[in-house]
């Protein structure tokens, strides 16, 4: 009996050993995407999943959840931070509540264009917010393109700030889009992104916001028929690990890791160029009636109390968003 139970606890022990060693055990992990097979995203994080698994010769079985089906956003990025799922394609407009120096990045008319975007996150400013973001339990490996966000709705073209009162305009949560809606004078309602089809449809809202691509494969564009180019918002997107995962790497199986974040980066950003020019043909196709904004400035000037609220209740960011906006 004695002997047995020393056995067991001999046993339990090196079990115990065993699991905290960091390449002995294969580890399944899950990964969340909100979007469907074939977008852009998916293709990308799919095809990460895939390098991993294969490099990592199975220490790492890596598999995607698409469509949002572990949950929303703000529910997934939660539950990345905790380590109840191990990697996610993020969007940093929700991050924004969570770790507050990347709502830099969702301040209005911030970016010129993607390629300074991209020039920004590439570089030691996207260093700033990965190490933010780390703080907090993210990981953040390479950042995708999401294009520029415009206004889309039921009603109308929206040509100047004045057109847009009056309307219930969804945006994804997170307080500075809030103002920013406010200060077109419209009604601004955070919703999950799931929830915004069918809102549209029965008139809870009148419109919401994104860039082509998801205007597109979410089926927005059959119920709203009106999309205006503001083009107020670039958003970059992160491959992110969680912090649990990745402490669990080895040193070999982190690099292998990041290099696939990396490569699944560029094949995102190539099939996105091609995505949005598609989904931009396919909405007007179907009837949607596409203006571009004559005068943004117009748009622009309306955004100074959004930018003078936020940098007063976050005065040390002041300097990433000159740091960012001097970026050429
Ligand atoms: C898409 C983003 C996705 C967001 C969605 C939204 O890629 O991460 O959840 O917009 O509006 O463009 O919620």
């Amino acid at each position: 009996m004695k002997l047995n139970t020393l056995l067991c606890a001999t046993a339990v022990a090196g079990a115990v050993v065993f699991s905290a060693g960091t390449s002995a055990i294969a580890k399944d992990w899950r990964g969340w995407n909100i979007h469907p097979e074939g977008y852009p995203n998916t293709v990308a994080l799919e095809q990460f999943a895939r390098e991993i698994t294969e490099k990592t010769d199975g220490r790492v079985k890596a598999t995607v959840f698409n469509g949002g089906i572990l949950g929303s956003q703000p529910d997934a990025i939660e539950q990345t931070r905790n380590g109840a799922l191990d990697f996610a394609n993020f969007n940093m407009g929700p991050m924004g509540p969570i770790i507050p120096e990347t709502n830099v990045l969702s301040l209005p008319f911030l970016f010129t264009g993607a390629d300074q975007m991209h020039k920004v996150m590439d570089g030691e400013i996207g260093q700033r917010f990965s190490d933010a973001m780390s703080k907090k339990g993210l990981v953040s490996l390479s950042w995708f393109d999401s294009g520029s966000r415009s206004f889309y709705n039921t009603k109308k073209a929206i040509e100047k700030p004045e057109d847009v009162a009056g309307m219930k305009i969804r945006v994804m949560n997170n307080d500075l889009y809030v103002d920013m809606v406010d200060q077109l004078g419209g009604n601004a309602t955070p919703m999950a992104y799931g929830e915004v089809y069918q809102s549209l449809k029965t008139s809870v809202i009148d419109g919401a916001e994104n860039n082509y691509p998801s205007f597109e494969s979410s089926n927005h564009y059959e119920v709203a028929k009106f999309y205006s180019i503001t083009e107020h918002l670039i958003i970059p997107e992160c491959i992110c690990i969680a912090k649990a995962s990745w402490d669990g790497l080895s040193e070999e199986d982190r690099t292998i890791v990041s290099a696939a974040a990396v490569s699944a980066a560029k094949t995102q950003r190539e099939l996105w160029a091609v995505r949005s020019g598609q989904s931009r043909k396919k909405a007007e196709a179907s009837g949607v009636k596409v203006n571009e904004v004559k005068d943004k400035s117009a748009f622009q000037s309306r955004m100074k109390p959004v930018y003078a609220k936020f940098l007063a209740a976050n005065p040390s960011l002041e300097e990433w968003v000159t740091a960012i906006q001097s970026t050429k």
